[in-house]
Order: C-alpha cells, then sequence, then structure tokens
C-alpha cells in the first residue's frame, strides 16, 4: 500500500489513526489531501474518469459538475442514525441510541475490507477562522472522491487545519466508507465521549460530508454543553438599513424551510438603501462575548443548498451563484449539458435526463430533479458574500429567529416575552415534514429549535443548557417566532415570502433596538399590520389580518400536546420550561 504523505507533515495521532483505520477498510491507496489547487484538478479528473462527476458544459457552466447519487441514496437517513453513549440517557428520546461496543462491533465488520481496490482519502479540515477560539479540527477518511470535492467547497481543507492543530490530538475523527451502498448496511453513528463520527453505506450530504450535520451539529452541541457555548442549525444574516447600520440575525428553520434563502434574501425594489450580508446559511457556534453579548461564526465554507425552488424570482443571488464551479447532485440534465430543476429560470424541458439519468417525460407526473437535489459552492461566491465571515470573533447577534412551515395557527411573526420564554418558543417548534429527510413528507412534527435530527444528546439537558446561556449573556438577542408558509383554504400562499421576508427583518430589528409597535397577546407581541407591512406591497388586508392572528382556541387545542411531549423527557425537562407553559395555559385561559 501507498502510504506517502506528500509535502505537508501530518502529526503522529493523524497517522496513527488512519494507520489503524487502514488496517480495517483494506484500501488499495491512501491520499492525503492537501486543500492545493493542483489537487483539486487532479481529483476532479478522478471523478470524472471514475463516473462520480459528469462534467457539464463548460462554456455556459464552467468549473461545473452533475453528481447523481444512487436511487436509495438521496437524504439524510434518521431512522440509520444513532448516538451511541454509554446510558441511554444521554442520547434521550430525541436520538436513536446503540451502546457504543456494540456499534463499533457491527460497524468494524461492514468497513473490513469496505476499501478493497478503492482509495482512501485523508481530508484534514478547519471548521471556523483559523486562529479562532471558536474552531474545531476533524479528519475525515473517505472512499468516495465525491465527498472530497464537497468537503473542499464546505470546509477549510488540508494545510490550514493541520497548522491549526499542530501536535495536538484534539480533532473530530470522522470515518466514513460507501461500502456498497446498501440501506440495511447503512448506520451514521456518534461516539460523543471519543470525538468520533462513524458513517457507512451510504454517499449522500448529512450522512457522508461529516463536518456537516455530524459534526458542527451533533458532536458541537455537546462539546458546546461541556465547554459553555451553543452549536445551532442556524443560517447568520447581517441586515444593513438604509441608515447604514448593520444588524445581525440568526434564524434556525428546519431542513428545507428557507435558511439558505434568507440568508441571501434580495430586497423588493420598494425597500431601496436596505443590503445584506451573508455570512452563513445552515449551521451557528454561539459564544458570550466580553460585551455580554452572544457572538457567532459559521463553522462552514460553502452552502450545500436545495436547488428546487431557486430562480432569479425567489432568490436571484442563488441563481446566479451556481453558475460556476458548482457541484449539482441530483438535478435534472438537458441535452446542450446544462442543468434544470422545478422552479428554475428556464421553461420545462422537452428533452432532458431526470436525476436518475432516465429521459424525463414532462407530462409524466413527476419530477424532473430530486425534491432534495442540492448544489454545492463556496460561500464567497454568493453576491451577498461578507468579510466579517472570516473574522476570528464572529458577530455579535442582536435577533434570533425560530422558523418553521405551518399551513395554519402560527402567525407571520411574534417576540417572545424574554430569553426563557424564547427558549420555550424554540422549543416547541414544530413542521411540516421535508425531502430533506426520508420518509412522509408534510407531516406535522415537533422539532425543537431545528435541532430534533442534530442535537447530539439529550434534547431536555440542551433546553437546560439554552436557560443556563440566558443567565450567562447579560445583553441577549431578542427572539421570535416566523412562519412563511400560512396558507388560505385553497392552498394558496398568504405571504409572498424571499425577499419580501424583509419586511419581518425590519420589524424584528426596530424590536430588538426597543422600538416598533406590538400588541400582546397571549403567545407573545404580534406587530401592528401598518407598522410591519410598510410601503409597496400588494397584500390584501384580509390576508394580512390573517398573517398576524392569534387563534384563541386552537392555541389551547395545543397546549396538551406541547406538555405531552415535553413529558417524554421526564426528569430532565427544566423547571423553566413548565413554568413557561403553565403561563401560556394561564394566559390562554385568562
Ligand atoms: P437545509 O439546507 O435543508 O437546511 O434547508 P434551508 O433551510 O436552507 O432551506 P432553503 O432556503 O434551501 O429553502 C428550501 C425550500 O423552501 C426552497 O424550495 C425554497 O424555494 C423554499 N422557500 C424558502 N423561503 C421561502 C419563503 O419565504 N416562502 C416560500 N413559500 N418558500 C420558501
Ligand atoms: C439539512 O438536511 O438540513 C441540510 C442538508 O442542510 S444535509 O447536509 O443533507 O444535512
Ligand atoms: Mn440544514
Amino acid at each position: 500500500m501507498n502510504q506517502s504523505t506528500g509535502t505537508i507533515p501530518i502529526n503522529a495521532h493523524i497517522q496513527k489513526w488512519v494507520k489503524d483505520v487502514a488496517a480495517m477498510c483494506q484500501p488499495d491507496e491512501v491520499f492525503w489531501c492537501d486543500g492545493s489547487e493542483d489537487e483539486k484538478e487532479r481529483l476532479t479528473k478522478i471523478a470524472v474518469h471514475g463516473g462520480d462527476l459528469i462534467p457539464l458544459n463548460q462554456k455556459e457552466l464552467p468549473g461545473c459538475y452533475l453528481h447523481r447519487s444512487a436511487l436509495n441514496d438521496v437524504a439524510r437517513t434518521e431512522n440509520l442514525t444513532f448516538v451511541c453513549t454509554d446510558q441511554q440517557e444521554e442520547a434521550g428520546p430525541n436520538n436513536n441510541w446503540m451502546a457504543p461496543a456494540e456499534s463499533y462491533e457491527k460497524l468494524s465488520k461492514i468497513y473490513a475490507g469496505s476499501m478493497r481496490g478503492r482509495t482512501l482519502y485523508v481530508i484534514p479540515f478547519l471548521m471556523g477562522p483559523a486562529g479562532s477560539r471558536f474552531s474545531k479540527v476533524g479528519v475525515q477518511v473517505t472512499d468516495s472522491v465525491y465527498v472530497v470535492l464537497n468537503m473542499r467547497l464546505m470546509t477549510r481543507m488540508g494545510k490550514i487545519a493541520l497548522d491549526h492543530l499542530g501536535n495536538s490530538d484534539d480533532f473530530t475523527r470522522c470515518l466514513h466508507s460507501k461500502a456498497d451502498l446498501d440501506i440495511e448496511r447503512r448506520f451514521i453513528c456518534h461516539y460523543p465521549q471519543d470525538n468520533t463520527i462513524w458513517s457507512v453505506g451510504s454517499g449522500y450530504g448529512g450522512n457522508a460530508l461529516l463536518a456537516k450535520k455530524c459534526l458542527a451539529l451533533r458532536i458541537a452541541s455537546k462539546l458546546g454543553q461541556k465547554e459553555g457555548w451553543l452549536a445551532e442549525h442556524m443560517l447568520i444574516v447581517g441586515v444593513e438599513s438604509p441608515d447604514g447600520e448593520i444588524t445581525y440575525i440568526c434564524g434556525a428553520f428546519p431542513s428545507a424551510c428557507g435558511k439558505t434563502n434568507m440568508a441571501m434574501l434580495v430586497p423588493p425594489p420598494s425597500m431601496k438603501g436596505w443590503k445584506i450580508h451573508t455570512i452563513g446559511d445552515d449551521i451557528s457556534w454561539l459564544r458570550v462575548g466580553s460585551d455580554g453579548r452572544l457572538w457567532a461564526i459559521n463553522p462552514e465554507a460553502g452552502f450545500f443548498g436545495v436547488a428546487p425552488g431557486t430562480g432569479s424570482n425567489t432568490n436571484s443571488n442563488g441563481f446566479k451563484m451556481v453558475k460556476r464551479d458548482t457541484i449539482f447532485t441530483n438535478v435534472a440534465l438537458r441535452d446542450d449539458g446544462t442543468v434544470w430543476w422545478e422552479g428554475h429560470d428556464d421553461p420545462v424541458p422537452d428533452n432532458a435526463q431526470d436525476w436518475r439519468g432516465k429521459p424525463w417525460d414532462p407530462e409524466g407526473g413527476y419530477p424532473a430533479a430530486h425534491p432534495n437535489a442540492r448544489f454545492t459552492v463556496s460561500i464567497k461566491q454568493s453576491p451577498t458574500y461578507s468579510p466579517e465571515w472570516e473574522k476570528p470573533e464572529g458577530v455579535p447577534i442582536s435577533a434570533m429567529l425560530f422558523g418553521a412551515r405551518r399551513q395554519k395557527l402560527v402567525p407571520l411573526v411574534y417576540q417572545s416575552f424574554n430569553w426563557q420564554h424564547g427558549t420555550f418558543l424554540g422549543a416547541t417548534l414544530a413542521s411540516e415534514t421535508t425531502a430533506a429527510a426520508t420518509g412522509a413528507v408534510g407531516v406535522v412534527r415537533r422539532d425543537p429549535m431545528a435541532m430534533l435530527p442534530f442535537c447530539g444528546y439529550n434534547m431536555g439537558d440542551y433546553w437546560g443548557h439554552w436557560l443556563s446561556m440566558g443567565k450567562q449573556v447579560t445583553n441577549p438577542p431578542k427572539v421570535f417566532r416566523v412562519n412563511w408558509f400560512q396558507r388560505n383554504e385553497r392552498g394558496r400562499f398568504l405571504w409572498p415570502g424571499f425577499g419580501e421576508n424583509l419586511r419581518v427583518l425590519r420589524w424584528v430589528i426596530e424590536r430588538s433596538k426597543g422600538g416598533g409597535n406590538a400588541n400582546e397577546t397571549p403567545i407573545g407581541y404580534v406587530p401592528q399590520a401598518t407598522s410591519l407591512i410598510g410601503e409597496g406591497l400588494d397584500v390584501s388586508k384580509s390576508d394580512v389580518d390573517q398573517l398576524l392572528s392569534v387563534d384563541r382556541q386552537a392555541w389551547k387545542n395545543n397546549l396538551k400536546s406541547q406538555s405531552d411531549f415535553f413529558d417524554t423527557f421526564g426528569d430532565h425537562l427544566p423547571a423553566g420550561l413548565r413554568e413557561e407553559h403553565r403561563a401560556l395555559a394561564k394566559r390562554l385561559n385568562g
């Protein structure tokens, strides 16, 4: 076996670990990634040659490639995702659990010899700016060149990570093998006590790019609890008002519920002078600053964004961003070597291959792109990219949003009374499921803080950690609940969404500074219509009334499902949340 480590020195801890892993997986070759441009070209050639990437029309889409995943491997598989702690209680009712010894043994058998005939790639990566107190190092081993090329866009990869790590042993060991892509032999296992992730049998997104959901959320959330910080499924955006002041906002929305879109929002023509600065579209790591505020970084370096629904009418920044140096996964391929998806600017194509590579029948009643088709692209390609992304201390957060897909009940926006009540709004978040995970779509489920699939420990303890963070942050962000997805009886969206969501952000910013008009209701502060909408928006008065209404009876009917959900956490439920639930019941019944 070729064991050359190339030109960069690799610390002894990494070398030892890779040696052990290689002994188990038995690759033909080991390839140490340095993150250079040269290397990217070599790897791309390998990927094209092996069929992992299909070159697209290089005139129209320079540097762009298409990847088609296995048919049974198109989304995260939450039922095959485990947190492996000594006690099941540490993982909590929110996680699938396996005992560490049992799962190591089970997966070892699948890994054994799984890389025969393949290359084992070693990817050192850094999450967060170099030299920042927020940042963490991981090393991923994988037998998928597609994963390497994605990790290269999604993280700071190669030498920069090794330099940050030095001789330390403090890195997350991320082992990944596609093995035979058999769903019966697919497992995504987390070992927080060993700072280790083992993923096998999938080559897709959050299952395989282990920096993302596995490290930056599941492992990091547990580290955050131990070390006194937060790892959240949140976008970070800077909103600049016409007077030039920038306010930073974080937003937690479940998968495929609008984070990427909000992170690179395009202000409507009627809101002149407003500007958007993108820091992150999926993950935030938050720490208390010496000024008592909460500061956030985006640990990632790229977007793994939902393609369907991305067009000039919805997200023109996103649409422009993916015209070069982008990897597309499971979109449709047109005759001229360009790509297409539902919601693309161009009309429905007559001649295209669908995401599986089969001739697509536009009349067939099925989509050309998979509903969870994605693009992978560097954050620097966003027209709204903010250099603040590089700041080691992050940006100060003035407001946090919890959002979800709800056809009914939940108003467009309302504000919590305080941090504890804000934590309660996050803890009771529920959303209609999407194609980002396997399983039924459109079913309402509880998804606290949009973290149900990503919290790496008992969610009751996680809420307790949120409340204790509130005590340390003397100047906490104001917390809001938002919902862009209310519909009328005929199924039409009541709110135009996308760029028009800036109207909601404008109110959020006013409220964060202690201004803005609101009515106090049992669920929180709801904006007055006139102060929210402003000039230049064509939405009927009755729709606006509906968007901002609080149906007291419907909320009362919801109380029991909230407390039933809380009960599943037993003693781990912090008293503060029980208190908030009682107080809500009292306000609704009062
Ligand atoms: P993950 O990457 O899975 O975590 O998702 P995300 O939260 O970043 O979701 P994204 O912004 O990619 O949006 C997912 C889908 O929701 C896309 O099809 C969007 O077009 C649609 N969407 C986003 N914002 C809005 C909105 O304000 N209104 C409506 N109706 N749809 C929206
Ligand atoms: C999500 O599902 O929330 C994503 C995509 O952001 S994945 O990387 O697959 O988790
Ligand atoms: Mn996500």
